[in-house]
C-alpha cells in the first residue's frame, strides 16, 4: 500500500513553516531581487513551502533560482567550475566531474525508503522509520549548505503535457548536480505551476554535498519519503545518488502507477526506440535491461531514439500504448563505447559542438577523456576517479586500478545524437509502443529473442529477468535474479507491482491492434554453452538490429514464428536476410546452436523462479501457473526428443 500524505513532512517538521505567508517571509529574507523577481513566476503554496523549509533547514548562504533561461544555465556552469565540481576539457563545451573514489555508483546500503510504521515494503529494499530519517535529517543536513549557495530548479518528467508526465523540483547545493538536471531534464519553470495542477502532485529532491570529503561517506544517506514524494540525499555527488529526479523519482513513479494508476500507466527501467520497417513504416519498442546488459546500445539501434533508460507508459483513448521519456538526456555508461558498436554516440563524445559532462573517466595531459573499451590509443597515465594514474598503478589490496571507472560517464542532451527523433519525443502525446522487450545477461539458457504467446506469459517474462551475478554474489546457479530489471526501483511489495503489471498487459483497454507484443532478448549466450569449439560471445554487438528487426516484422504481422514451451521463435529463413542487411554471414550451424533448447537449464531456471517467488509473500497465482505449464511443456519435450531439442524439430 501507499498512502499519500501521511504522517508528517519531514521537510515541515524541520523547517517549521505551514503557511504561503510563512514561506513567503523566509523567501523574502533570503533571496536577492532578482531571484525573488523569478520566483514570484510560481505561486504553487506547497511548492514555495517546501522551498523555504529547505532554506530554513539547509541554512545557505544565497540562493539561486534556475529559471531556464540560457542566462542562468550558464550561471550554473560557470558556478560549477568556480566551485571545482567541474573542470574544462580540451574540447569546448566538455567538462570532468569527479565523484569521491567510495562515490562511484548508486550507494545501495545507503539508501533508505522512509515508511511509516507498519508498511509493507519490498523484500528488496531498505526502509527506515520516519522518525529515525527525522533524527538522521536533524543531525546531518541542519546547516548544511553554510557557506554555499542553495540552486532550486523546476523540471518536468516527460514533455509538458503528457498523460504520464509528473514536475519536480530539484534543491540542491551542487551546481553540477543542478547541470546535470538541465541536460537530463525538461526544465518547466514557465509551466510548473500548470502543471503540478494537471497532475496533482509534484516530486522534491533536497540534496547537499557538504563538504564532499571521503572522510563523510559513510554518513552519505539516500532517503526516499514514500508519502511525501521527497528526498533526501547528503554527503556524495554520483548523479544516481544525488540527481535524484533520476531514480528517485523513478522510484516514486514506480509506486504511483502500482497505487493509484492501476490499468492506467506503468513506470519503467526502460530505453524507448522506433525501428524503420518496409516501406519507412516506424515501429516503436520499450525494453528493460539491468544496468550494464546493452541498454543504451539496443535504444540507439533503432532509427527513431527516444530514450536509453526510463520509460512512463499508458494506454491511450485509441486503445494504444503509448511511451514517454521522463528524460531528454543521457547519463550513459562509457565503458566499452567505441565507433564500431556506438557510432552516433562516438560522434557527439568525439566531434564537436555537443555539451559533454564526463565523470571518472581518465583525463590525459592534453585534456582528453579516455576509458577502457574506447578501440583507441590509450595514453599510460592521467587523472583519473582515484587520483593520478599510471599504467600497472594498484591499490590498497594490490588490485591494478583501471584507467576509467567501469561505471564511468558521459553526460550530454540526446537530441545530440544523430538518430534522436527530437521532435517526437517532445510530442506529449507520446509514442505508439508495438513491442516490450525484457533482457538480461544469460550465459547459458535463454535463446537470443522469444515471444509470448499471451500477455500473461510476457508479464512471467519480465519477472524472470537475470543478469549474471559478480564475482561476489556467484551463488549456486551463478545469476541474479532481475525482476522487470526494475526491482531496486519498486518501493512497495513485488507481488502489487506484478499485479499491476498482470493487469495492465490484460487490460481490455487495449485495442486489438494495441496490444504489444512482449518478448525476451538475450545477447549473452556464449559458444561454451552451446556445445560449441569456439569461444566466448555467440553474437556480436551489431546482432542486435536483426533482434530488433525480427521483432518489428513480427510484430506487424509480416513473418511468422515457430512455436516453442517458452513462446515463439524465429525461423532461420526470416533471419537470414535481416543478417544479409547487416552484412553479416549467417550460417544455419549459427541458427542451431542459439535457438535450440537446452531443456535441463530452462527448467533450472524455472525452478529458480518458482522458489524465489514462492518465498515472496501474495505473488499472483498466475505466475506459477505459467512457470508450471511451460515446465511440463518442457519435459513432454525432452521426453520425446532427448535434454537438447533442435529447433528443426519444432517447426
Ligand atoms: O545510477 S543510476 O541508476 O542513476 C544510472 C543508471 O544506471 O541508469
Ligand atoms: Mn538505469
Amino acid at each position: 500500500m501507499l498512502e499519500l500524505k501521511k504522517n508528517d513532512d519531514i521537510l515541515t517538521v524541520v523547517g517549521r513553516i505551514d503557511s504561503l505567508a510563512g514561506a513567503m517571509a523566509i523567501i523574502e529574507k533570503n533571496l536577492d531581487s532578482a531571484n525573488l523577481q523569478k520566483l514570484s513566476r510560481i505561486k504553487n503554496t506547497d511548492a514555495l513551502i517546501k522551498v523555504a523549509n529547505a532554506i530554513v533547514m539547509c541554512q545557505p548562504d544565497a540562493v539561486f533560482i534556475d529559471s531556464g533561461s540560457a542566462a542562468d544555465v550558464q550561471w550554473i556552469r560557470e558556478h560549477s567550475l568556480t566551485k571545482g565540481e567541474e573542470n574544462k576539457l580540451a574540447k569546448e563545451g566538455h567538462t570532468i566531474h569527479f565523484d569521491l573514489p567510495q562515490d562511484q555508483a548508486r550507494l545501495v546500503n545507503q539508501t533508505y525508503y522512509i515508511i511509516n510504521e507498519g508498511e509493507q515494503m519490498s523484500s528488496l529494499a531498505k526502509s527506515v522509520l520516519r522518525a529515525e530519517a527525522l533524527e538522521y535529517i536533524k543531525k546531518f543536513m541542519v546547516g548544511i549548505m553554510k557557506g554555499k549557495t542553495m540552486m532550486v530548479g523546476f523540471f518536468s518528467r516527460g514533455p509538458v503535457g503528457a498523460p504520464a508526465a509528473i514536475p519536480a523540483i530539484e534543491i540542491s547545493s551542487s551546481a553540477y548536480v543542478l547541470h546535470s538536471a538541465e541536460i537530463l531534464y525538461r526544465n518547466c519553470f514557465e509551466h510548473f505551476d500548470a502543471e503540478a495542477q494537471r497532475t496533482g502532485l509534484f516530486f522534491t529532491n533536497v540534496h547537499s554535498e557538504g563538504e564532499n570529503v571521503t572522510e563523510n561517506v559513510p554518513n552519505a544517506r539516500i532517503f526516499m519519503d514514500r508519502s511525501w514524494m521527497t528526498t533526501f540525499a547528503t554527503f556524495c555527488t554520483y548523479a544516481g545518488n544525488t540527481l535524484l529526479l533520476k531514480k528517485g523519482n523513478h522510484r516514486f513513479s514506480v509506486d504511483f502507477c502500482t497505487y493509484y494508476k492501476v490499468e492506467e500507466q506503468l513506470s519503467e527501467h526502460m530505453f524507448i526506440t522506433g525501428m524503420t520497417g518496409p516501406g519507412g513504416r516506424k515501429t516503436f519498442f520499450a525494453g528493460a535491461a539491468p544496468s550494464g546488459c546493452g541498454k543504451t546500445t539496443t535504444a540507439m539501434v533503432g532509427s527513431d531514439f527516444i530514450g536509453d533508460d526510463l520509460a512512463q507508459l499508458w494506454i491511450a483513448e485509441d486503445g494504444s500504448l503509448r511511451a514517454i521519456n521522463p528524460e531528454k538526456g543521457i547519463f550513459g555508461i562509457v565503458e566499452d563505447v567505441n565507433l564500431e558498436g556506438d557510432p552516433f554516440l562516438m560522434k557527439c563524445l568525439r566531434g564537436h559542438g555537443t555539451e559533454v559532462i564526463w565523470s571518472n573517466v581518465l583525463i590525459d595531459k592534453d585534456g582528453t577523456p579516455h576509458w577502457a573499451g574506447h578501440n583507441e590509443e590509450a595514453p599510460k597515465e592521467g587523472i583519473n576517479f582515484q587520483g593520478e594514474w599510471f599504467e600497472g598503478k594498484r591499490d590498497a589490496d594490490d588490485h591494478l586500478i583501471p584507467m576509467s571507472h567501469k561505471n564511468s560517464r558521459c553526460t550530454l542532451v540526446a537530441s545530440a545524437i544523430d538518430n534522436h527523433a527530437t521532435e517526437l519525443s517532445e510530442d506529449p502525446k507520446g509514442v505508439p509502443v508495438k513491442v516490450i522487450t525484457y533482457s538480461g545477461r544469460d550465459g547459458d539458457t535463454m535463446p537470443p529473442v522469444w515471444v509470448a504467446k499471451s500477455a500473461d506469459e510476457g508479464v512471467a517474462i519480465g519477472a524472470s529477468i537475470v543478469s549474471k551475478a559478480t564475482a561476489t554474489e556467484v551463488g549456486a546457479s551463478g545469476v541474479r535474479r532481475q525482476p522487470w530489471a526494475n526491482a531496486p526501483f519498486i518501493p512497495g511489495a513485488l507481488a502489487d507491482y506484478m499485479e499491476a503489471q498482470f493487469t495492465f498487459f490484460n487490460s481490455k483497454k487495449f485495442s486489438a491492434a494495441g496490444k504489444p507484443v512482449i518478448a525476451g532478448l538475450n545477447y549473452f549466450l556464449t559458444h561454451e554453452n552451446r556445445g560449441s569449439s569456439g569461444k566466448g560471445l555467440l553474437g556480436e554487438k551489431k546482432d542486435v538490429k536483426v533482434w530488433l528487426g525480427w521483432l518489428e516484422l513480427y510484430a506487424n504481422g509480416n513473418v511468422g514464428a515457430i512455436e516453442s514451451p517458452i513462446g515463439m521463435l524465429p525461423r532461420y529463413n526470416d533471419l537470414k536476410p535481416l543478417f544479409d542487411s547487416i552484412n553479416k554471414e549467417y550460417p544455419k550451424s549459427l541458427y542451431d546452436m542459439q535457438f535450440a533448447l537446452y531443456i535441463d537449464n530452462i527448467v533450472k531456471r524455472i525452478d529458480l523462479q518458482t522458489e524465489a517467488y514462492g518465498k515472496e509473500g501474495n505473488i499472483p497465482g498466475r505466475l506459477f501457473d505459467i512457470y508450471a505449464k511451460q515446465k511440463s511443456a518442457l519435459l513432454a519435450l525432452k521426453e520425446k526428443f532427448g535434454a537438447v531439442v533442435a529447433i528443426d524439430s519444432l517447426s
